[in-house]
């Protein structure tokens, strides 16, 4: 289905008059590729919902619950229906190997959950980075027709503001919160050069998260399977890049840019204070014990 569409706005709808010369200037809202970089205090929701409520589109969302990370699944999905597309048709995908362990949430009319099984993994790092794999065959196989844009997303996080239509964009990207004040020679990218995910020091934009990335489904289906063919070629000679999927994603979003950039509001850290240019925190993770969580 296209939908990178006109926007269209409808008529006599009194919003606030756009100003080209007041508005945040304590950060940047747009790349040098020109693509938007999302902050509170650059968008009008009520605008942006209108203009997408008569497209009637669908956004899915994917989430991984394998192990005991089952236990964030329920705030995740609570407040997923409190801030995540409210008022828009949304479908959750909750991968895991404990289906009877899913939580029962009420969910609003035109929302669904779906429950898909995967098998337990005994390394963490594989649970995480199958995920690409899981993500593209998902979409080849359910999605296709009937899902407009798609979201992956980190389980052990939750929503606390709104996160809506803003976010759309043909490809997705959002920023980590803990490295945006820093030289791109800091990022965590992977660095050696034999690895697929290989970013040299002088290259990279920003330094993406893992945990949350977005877009048109054709775009995130690309996505995906790049990411993962990069990581099982990698695999093949034995080598696994230092943050997994995270490292194939930002290597991809260097040589494919990103239309729309999230700012660091889309996912926070829990235990980070909060920086002054962040005014509302959307999505953030939560503290968790790797010790007692992981499976080793
Ligand atoms: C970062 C990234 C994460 C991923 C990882 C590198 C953020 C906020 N997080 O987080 O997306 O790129 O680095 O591999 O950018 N999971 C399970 N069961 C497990 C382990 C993981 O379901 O036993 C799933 C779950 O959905 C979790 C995700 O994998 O949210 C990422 O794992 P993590 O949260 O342990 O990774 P973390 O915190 O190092």
């Amino acid at each position: 289905k296209d939908c990178d569409f006109h926007l269209v706005a409808p008529d006599h709808l009194v919003y606030k008059q756009p100003s080209l010369i007041q508005g945040r200037t304590d950060v940047v809202s747009v790349t040098p590729w020109l693509a938007p970089v999302v902050w509170e205090g650059t968008f009008n929701p009520l605008l942006l919902d209108s203009i997408y409520k008569p497209k009637n589109i669908t956004i899915a969302a994917t989430v991984f619950a394998v192990g005991k990370y089952i236990r964030f699944l329920k705030k995740f999905l609570e407040t997923a229906e409190q801030h995540f597309f409210v008022g828009f048709k949304v479908h959750v995908y909750v991968f895991t190997d404990r289906p009877d362990e899913v939580p029962n949430v009420n969910m609003a009319a035109g929302r669904q959950l779906m429950v898909l099984s995967v098998p337990s993994s005994n390394r963490w790092q594989e649970i995480s980075a199958r995920r690409m794999e899981l993500v593209q065959m998902l979409i080849e196989e359910k999605l296709q027709n009937h899902i407009d844009y798609i979201f992956c997303l980190d389980v052990d996080s939750q929503f606390h503001g709104r996160w809506g239509t803003e976010s759309l964009g043909g490809l997705v990207a959002v920023i980590h919160p803990g490295y945006y004040r820093d030289s791109r020679s800091k990022f965590p990218y992977e660095r050696r050069p034999s690895s697929r995910a290989y970013v040299a020091p002088e290259e990279g934009d920003f330094y993406y998260c893992g945990g949350a990335f977005g877009g048109l489904l054709e775009e995130v289906h690309q996505l995906a399977k790049t990411c993962h063919t990069n990581f099982v070629n990698d695999a093949k000679e034995g080598i696994e890049a230092a943050w997994q999927e995270e490292s194939h994603l930002n290597r991809y979003m260097w040589i494919n840019k990103p239309s729309k950039i999230l700012s660091p509001e889309y996912l926070w850290q829990d235990f980070k204070p909060r920086n002054p240019e962040v005014h509302i925190i959307r999505f953030s993770g939560v503290v968790k014990n790797y010790a007692e969580i992981r499976p080793n």
